[in-house]
């Protein structure tokens, strides 16, 4: 796709946006060369309970300090809940659910929201949870996901979620790396007609999770689940006779709101920790811009709870922004392929936010499961979690949106705590593939390999060379590896991992992880983690893991794995190592491809050399570049002949 596809802003959205090309432009200048006045009126956007007077304290150097509105106080569920109410919309639809039966859906008021996440921050607070306690939520895409992180957040418990996809091991390491004492969970989930056995797999996690003291066991499924006495509670029973007011604990703008936890390069998965001022005014303000959001619409992002995009667009940023947001506990595929249409037609859907991968899989189905919804009420598109091919993006415009709706290309990530790059729908140009240009107070910048900075159209890595309030503080017990993963690569900057291009309009092509971090149907995965996985099982001695293009997923897992000695490669195995890392990691680690290795290319200190196995899995084999440095070359002729063809 030429870098020339414009696609312009048209003059009935740009003249009724909220924000058009001029304000923008006004809006970024003013963000960088007043960055304390832009923020000192931004903040206003969130319910201050002690409104700051200490704007922006952050360094990027040495230790790296990051402080936003230090001096200011709130509470997160004030601004989602108490003051639309206290504003008269205490009867507008807060939450609109949408069952993964087409049959099954609900509407929570906000004021209804507002009682049930009291009753439960009650309740929290009789079994002792206190401000700065962790809870760890391992629920499905129901209301009480949302109920139980305002409750959370009403009594300054630090939440966090575990996506209902992983496995009790992967429960269990999250819940014993910030010492959680609180589990909220489900009997079990649904999706696209399966069950989810949540509480089964809670159990088997907490064999080694002593912090934990209670679970509180949402009933949605119905089925009967074992429940250990003194330990596990009935939500409803627990919630039903405590009252449905609660008084929000005062929190300082840095105290932590929640940890997420999320994979890198190396290690096990890191707790991302955002606080609460500089994340609420970020999710407020990017949900407003981005979507331009206008009292009424129903706004729907169909990503799940358990990643950061349903943390600040389900549930923070649309709720802070007084929004009805569409919540769906199902899949794009079940019934059938046109749900998502259905669902938008069903609900009046005006702002629909997914993922490439979802888009890439309904449009192998063609244009009629799209075409027999009316989709009229779509205004504004949204893509996340992945670079979009402009074939995807110009079929999700064209198809899905009928060249009417914008498409909002949003790139961000966990550690950045909302969109950082992305088109504003009525001030922005499109070129499809394209994330666009940074939102104002968003400092991008590319450098090369050396940390030097490259100007004008170029390709590098991306920098973000000075803070905006929705950043990251730290990792979470562990601020030496914060400073060391995301400042030492570059000094004095934040390294986002992803590679990108800048054209000569100045627009971002994101194109990639330039680290050992694949993306697979926009789930984040450390290859080391899978590689720890594989290497679990008593008959592996080693194993490389690489991500491999694929049509639908992006990326898929590609598994070099060694045996130890005297194991035979057999057809069995390998169906055993597939099972394995899906128990062990959960359904989002399963691999696609595992090639048995009688050795691994290394140079000669021992190092495996991932871009030559990148290449074979990518079938590029013919531009492996310099193998002269291997302690062994026939061992990349041995790997090139056995590659597993898709
Ligand atoms: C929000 C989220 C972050 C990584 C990020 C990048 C990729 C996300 C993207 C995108 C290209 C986009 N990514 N959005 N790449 N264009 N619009 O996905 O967070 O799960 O932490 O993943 O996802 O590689 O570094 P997270």
């Amino acid at each position: 796709m030429a870098d020339d596809t414009l696609i312009a802003v048209k003059e009935a959205i740009a003249s009724t946006a909220k924000v058009d090309e001029a304000k923008r432009r006004a809006m970024a200048e003013r963000a960088t060369s007043d960055p304390e006045g832009f923020w000192r009126e931004e903040m206003r956007r969130v319910a201050w309970m002690r409104e700051p007077t200490k704007i922006k304290n952050t360094s990027f150097e040495g230790d790296v300090s990051i402080k936003w509105f230090e001096d200011g106080e709130l509470n997160a569920s004030v601004s989602c809940l108490d003051r639309h109410i206290e504003a008269g919309r205490g009867d507008q639809v807060s939450i609109l659910w949408e069952g993964d039966d087409p049959n099954s859906d609900s509407r929570t008021t906000y004021r209804e929201l507002h009682a049930r996440v009291c009753r439960l921050a009650n309740a929290m607070r009789r079994l002792g949870v206190r401000k700065g306690d962790r809870v760890c939520i391992y629920l499905p895409m129901i209301v009480e996901a949302a109920v139980a992180m305002l409750a959370c957040a009403r009594i300054g418990a630090v939440h966090s979620i575990v996506f209902g996809g992983f496995s009790p091991d992967s429960l269990a390491s999250r819940i014993q790396d910030s010492e959680c004492t609180l589990l909220i969970t489900a009997d079990e989930g649904r999706r696209g007609g399966r069950k989810v056995p949540l509480k089964t797999n809670a159990d088997e996690a907490l064999k080694t999770c002593p912090s934990i003291r209670h679970v509180i066991v949402a009933k949605n499924t119905g089925t009967a689940v074992a429940m250990q006495e003194g330990r596990d509670l009935d939500w409803a029973a627990l919630c039903d006779r405590e009252a449905e007011i609660c008084e929000p604990e005062r929190m300082n703008a840095e105290d932590p709101l929640f940890i997420l936890y999320t994979s890198g390069s190396t290690g096990k998965p890191k707790g991302v920790l955002h606080t609460t001022g500089g994340y609420m005014v970020w999710a407020s303000f990017t949900h407003d811009l981005v979507f331009d959001y206008r009292p009424g619409e129903i706004y729907w992002c169909t990503a799940d709870v358990g990643w950061v995009t349903g943390h600040t667009y389900i549930v923070y940023g649309p709720l802070a922004n007084g929004a009805t947001t569409l919540m769906f506990e199902g899949v794009p595929s079940w019934p059938d392929s046109g749900r998502f249409w259905q669902v938008v037609d069903k609900h009046g859907v005006n702002i629909f936010y997914t993922a490439p991968t979802a888009i890439r899989a309904l449009m192998r189905d063609g244009e009629e499961p799209v075409k027999k919804h009316k989709r009229s009420s779509l205004r504004v598109l949204g893509s996340v979690g992945e670079p979009i091919n402009p074939e995807a993006w110009l079929w999700y415009y064209r198809v899905v949106g009928d060249e009417r709706c914008p498409v909002v290309d949003t790139w961000w990530q966990t550690e950045t705590g909302g969109i950082l790059i992305s088109p504003l729908p009525g001030a922005v140009a499109q070129k499809p593939g394209s994330a666009t240009l940074p939102l104002p107070g968003v400092q991008p910048a590319l450098v090369d390999g050396d940390g030097k900075l490259l100007e004008g159209a170029a390709e590098g890595n991306l920098v973000i060379t000075d803070s905006w309030p929705g950043q990251m503080r730290t990792v979470y017990g562990d601020h030496a590896r914060f400073v060391q993963t995301y400042f030492s690569t570059f000094k004095g900057m934040y390294f986002t991992g992803d590679g990108a291009r800048r054209d000569a309009d100045g627009y971002y092509w994101i194109t990639g992880r330039v680290d050992d971090v694949i993306n697979v149907a926009g789930h984040r995965m450390g290859t080391a983690e899978v590689e720890s996985a594989l290497v679990a099982h008593p008959k592996v001695a080693e194993a490389a893991v690489v991500g491999m293009p694929h049509d639908l997923k992006g990326q898929g897992i590609y598994c070099y794995v060694t045996l130890v000695a005297g194991e035979e490669p057999t057809e069995a195995l390998r169906k055993e190592l597939v099972a394995w890392v899906r128990k062990e990691i959960g359904p989002i680690a399963t691999p696609d491809a595992i090639q048995w290795a009688p050795g691994l290319p290394k140079t000669r200190s021992g190092k495996i050399m991932r871009r030559i196995l990148r290449k074979i899995a990518a079938n590029e084999t013919d531009s492996l570049g310099d193998t002269s440095t291997l302690a062994d070359p026939a061992v990349v002729e041995e790997l090139v002949e056995n590659r597993v063809g898709r």
